[in-house]
This record gives C-alpha cells, structure tokens and sequence, in this order.
C-alpha cells in the first residue's frame, strides 16, 4: 500500500488542457450530436472542456469568446452561426496568444493567420451532390421540372454553399428552375411552417423539395402530407445530414435522397488541439468525408447510423 502511494506522489501533476468551445446553438438533431460527439471526445482526451451554447447569435458567441479569454483557455473552438463579421473578435483572441478551431461552419476571413485550421464538411460539395442526385433522378422525366428550396439560417456558410453547389449542379438542365426559397432557420417547426406557405402559394406545381438539412424536411413532410400529397411521390424530397430519423424517412419512401453531413467532429478536433499543444503544425482545413444515401439502399443503413 505504502508504495502504490509513493508511486503516485512522485508522479507529475497532470496538465490538464482547456478548450473553450462556443456551440452556436440546438437548433437540429444534427446540431445536438455535434454537441454530444464533442463533449465526450473531450472527456476520452481527458481535455477540460467549457462549454457555451450561444442559441444562434453572433453577439454571444462574441461574449463567450471574451469569458474564454478572461479564463485564459489553452484553445478556443468556435462553430460560428454565420459566416461573415467575425475579424475584430479574433484579433482579441490573437492579442491574448490563443490558438483559434474554427469547426463545423466557415468563417469569411481576410487574414488566415487569426485561425489555425477549420474543421468541418464542405457544403458546396454536399450541395452539389443533391443537385447531380436530382439530375439522374429525373432523367427519364421530359419538360420543365420545378423545384423549392428551405433554406438554412441566413448568412450561415452550410446554406450560402448548399443553395451555390445544388444551382451550379442543376444548371446542366434548363427546365430545373427554382421556383420558390426561402429560409427556415434549420428547425422542423419552420421548415414545415415555409413548405406549407409555398404548397398555398403553388400547390401540385412543385415537383421538387431540396431543404438544406433533415429537420426542415420532416417538417415539410408534414405540411405535404396535411394538403393531401405523397412526399417522395408527389414531390420528390432531397435533404442533407442523414439523421436516424430522415433515415427512418427514407426507408418510408417519403425522402428519396440524403447528403450525409457528418456532425462527428469531436474525435477531429481533440486530436486537433492535443498536436497544437505538442507544438506541431496543423492542416489548414480538416474537410470530413462523407456521401449520398438513397431510398434504394436507406433501409440497409438504418442499423449504422448513430445520429
Ligand atoms: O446541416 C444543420 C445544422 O452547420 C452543418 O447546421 C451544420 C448545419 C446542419 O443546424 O442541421
């Protein structure tokens, strides 16, 4: 006994590293795994985490940003609500000699050297593979085919670069035309309240539904199904993140389509923060892999998916 103590005395205090990380909200399923996956890589790496949720405004996560500062963090993680105004903040962050993840979302930075990497999907991809989904989808199919768009937050970089891959995709066939979008801020609530005012305003002329992730297509499943539609049938629905539930969707036959965003990061970033605090240089932009999945193979994948 008397050794097993002395054995733990002479060990070295354990440094233990903080990571101040500002979560930009709980709008989605997708958003709460995002959470989930970080706190617990953060737990297995044994890095202390503080957490902020800044429920989708800008000025409180310039607030935590400045909390995590006076707290004198070893890192500071920011999964930013919009892309654009974030240059003034960073530079606080730089004065105060902290390294800067920029994860999930995209920030629009003049100077790179205020971040040392981002982590996340590319959104352009993501929307580019919905828009070629819909191109062969459609095919066979002659004449023009309409389509409406939910858009996610306004100003967020997952919405500005779905909507631009999906249009630069779909441009191959002039009959695509976008008919009706709008935002719905990424939550099932508007994304049903947004398809019901566009099924008022254009009824059985839209063929096609693309929401910018799955919380908003089961909302909008609801309002297709409330006017007396087939979703899937009647309109053709294509969603990104591939949640169990748009997975459970898709085996219904009521989503045809969904680009996998895979909100895992935790694993990526702790081992982002344990190089940079080994003194090593890291990537500037850690992009995730992911892919489309169909109603043709959904069932098969139900099993597997964990968000
Ligand atoms: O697709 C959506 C969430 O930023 C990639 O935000 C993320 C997006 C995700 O609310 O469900």
């Amino acid at each position: 006994v008397k050794e097993q103590a002395e054995v733990e005395d002479t060990q070295p205090i354990k440094h233990h590293i903080r990571l101040g990380f500002s979560q930009l909200g709980s709008e989605s399923d997708w958003r709460l795994a995002n959470t989930n996956s970080i706190r617990e890589a953060a737990r297995e790496a044994g890095i202390q985490l503080l957490f902020e949720n800044a429920e989708q405004s800008q000025e409180k996560q310039f607030e935590a940003v400045r909390y995590f500062i006076e707290q004198g963090v070893d890192v500071i993680a920011i999964a930013p609500v919009v892309e654009t105004g974030w240059e003034a903040i960073l530079q606080e962050v730089q004065e105060a000699g902290i390294p800067v993840l920029i994860i999930d979302r995209k920030m629009e930075l003049s100077d790179p050297s205020l971040y040392v990497t981002f982590i996340g999907s590319d959104f352009y991809e993501e929307g580019v593979m919905a828009g070629r989904y819909l191109l062969d989808k459609m095919r066979d199919r002659p004449g023009e085919i309409t389509i409406a768009e939910l858009r996610g937050t306004e100003g967020a970089s997952p919405s500005i670069d779905r909507g631009a891959g999906f249009r630069e995709a779909i441009r191959e066939r002039a009959e695509m035309t976008i008919l009706a979008s709008e935002p719905a801020d990424f939550t099932q609530a508007r994304g049903k309240e947004v398809m019901k005012s566009f099924l008022e305003a254009h009824g059985s002329r839209i063929d096609v539904l693309y929401a910018h992730n799955d919380d908003m297509a089961l909302g909008a499943i609801e309002a297709v199904e409330e006017v007396g539609l087939k979703p899937g049938k009647d309109i053709i629905i294509i969603s990104v993140d591939g949640t169990r539930q748009a997975f459970e969707m898709m085996v219904q036959g009521k989503i045809n389509a969904v680009v996998e965003c895979n909100p895992m990061l935790g694993p990526n970033v702790m081992q982002a923060v344990l190089e940079l605090m080994e003194g090593r240089t890291l990537p500037k932009r850690i992009i995730t892999p992911e892919r489309i999945y169909t109603e043709v193979t959904a069932e098969r994948e139900l099993n597997n998916r964990i968000y």
